[in-house]
């Protein structure tokens, strides 16, 4: 073959690679899409603290800068339900007259931050995927749950069933749900650039 040619379709090819390289860094910022939907359980008061998540699908990712905070108040855990990156720090103040003493059994990550008074804040880093669940050594009424996942595409119910997940790259994605009490459940969703994808569940016990 003529070396000229060869030449031009090298240059040709590198110069297309190139060009289709920054297209594709520039068009990776803008293909995202929404997950959204409505969850409708049997046997419960409402339908809050579900955790709505994409499965399978590991990466790097930054934690959020925001706070999270697992508050206790009027002797209750708030919120209920907590889902999070794996790599995030999780705050928990004691805002009561009295004393608690917060501690997790759980396997992924046991931990007892002992017993301690109003306006003192302890903290836990989630450092491996799973479900935390979260006690009190002196109210054994009072429990929650941190649900620690591998990327940050999560959602979690309003009292309505209602869910969002935003910024969601371009792909087909299997999504799962967790509830303390409800029986898990998987569906297919194909997320499209600049636009919405329903998933909607029936959950039961
Ligand atoms: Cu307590």
């Amino acid at each position: 073959m003529n070396i000229k040619i060869v030449c031009l379709i090298l240059t040709l090819l590198l110069s297309n690679n190139n060009g289709l390289g920054n297209e594709e860094t520039n068009d990776k910022k803008a293909k995202k899409g929404t997950i959204t939907g409505t969850i409708k359980v049997r046997g419960l008061r409402d339908a809050r603290d579900v955790v709505v998540f994409i499965e399978h699908l590991k990466g790097t990712y930054q934690p959020s800068k925001e706070t999270h905070v697992i508050d206790q108040k009027n002797l209750i855990f708030f919120p209920h339900v907590l889902p999070i990156l794996v790599g995030t720090t999780v705050q928990f103040p004691n805002s009561d007259e009295v004393r608690h003493s917060v501690f997790s059994p759980s396997k992924i990550k046991p931990f007892n931050l002992g017993t301690y008074s109003k306006g003192i804040t302890r903290k836990v880093m989630f450092d491996k995927v799973g479900t935390v669940t979260l006690l009190c050594n002196v109210h054994t009424e009072m429990s929650a749950f941190v649900i620690v996942l591998e990327n940050p595409y999560f959602g979690k119910t309003k009292p309505d069933g209602t869910f969002i997940i935003k910024d969601v790259p371009e792909g087909e994605y299997m999504i799962k749900t967790w509830h303390e009490k409800l029986k898990e459940k998987s569906l297919k969703v194909i997320v499209q650039k600049g636009k919405t994808v329903e998933a909607n569940f029936n959950l039961r016990r």
